[in-house]
């Protein structure tokens, strides 16, 4: 089975919840489109670690992630530590960056990652630079899908279901069911806001069926 969901930031158990009611094994490909870091919980490191070390869980990069990915490279001694800057002192324009992540709800992130040991603090900013894509087009029982974490990181024209995250259902105006999914036409916004106190959702390509963790 082909399971999509978005927006985890950082709720830990919720994610390993999520996977067991979905009865999640090897057979089975799960897109995550986005936004595991930062805000709500402060699993968000313990998420991406978990989907690094499974094959079968793909990684779509949000905002969240661009925004850690630039911060960790900041945070990482020899970018701050150099000759020209002996002492470690932090510049301005690093305060600057991580003023911007700490907004955006970065604190735990920051937090998890100056505790690992500094090759996993590499493995971490490889795998965001190399091993993540910006969206997906898959087919599924002959259905095209475009999956990436919001509308306006994917521009070309393609006559396919586009599945988002990013816009808390709960953010949508005029929607009937809040924190659940909700299947706008060939538009499906899967984010339930559980970086808001909200729920992690996700929907089966092949069944259609819908999975909800409070
Ligand atoms: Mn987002």
């Amino acid at each position: 089975m082909t399971f999509v969901c978005a927006d985890i930031h950082g709720c830990y158990n919720q994610y390993l919840k999520l996977l067991a009611e979905m009865d999640f094994n090897d057979s089975d490909e799960l897109y995550i489109i986005g936004d595991v870091l930062d805000r709500e919980g402060n699993g968000g490191i313990d998420i991406l670690q978990d989907i690094m070390m499974t094959p079968n869980i793909r990684l779509i990069l949000g905002n969240h992630e661009e925004v850690a990915l630039e911060g960790m490279e900041l945070l990482m001694e020899t970018k701050i530590k150099n000759s020209s800057n002996p002492d470690g002192i932090l510049p301005e324009y690093i305060i600057i960056m991580l003023t911007e992540w700490i907004n955006l709800g970065g604190y735990p992130t920051i937090d998890a990652f100056r505790e690992l040991s500094r090759s996993e603090q590499n493995r971490i900013i490889r795998f965001l630079s190399n091993r993540c894509m910006t969206y997906a087009e898959i087919t599924v029982n002959g259905t095209d899908y475009v999956l990436c974490h919001d509308e306006n990181y994917y521009d070309d024209v393609y006559d396919a279901v586009l599945i988002t995250g990013h816009l808390p259902t709960r953010f949508i105006d005029d929607n009937p069911k809040p924190d659940y999914i909700w299947r706008d036409g060939d538009h499906w916004h899967i984010d339930c806001g559980c970086g808001y106190g909200g729920r992690l959702g996700a929907v089966c390509l092949e069944t259609g069926e819908e999975f909800y963790v409070e």
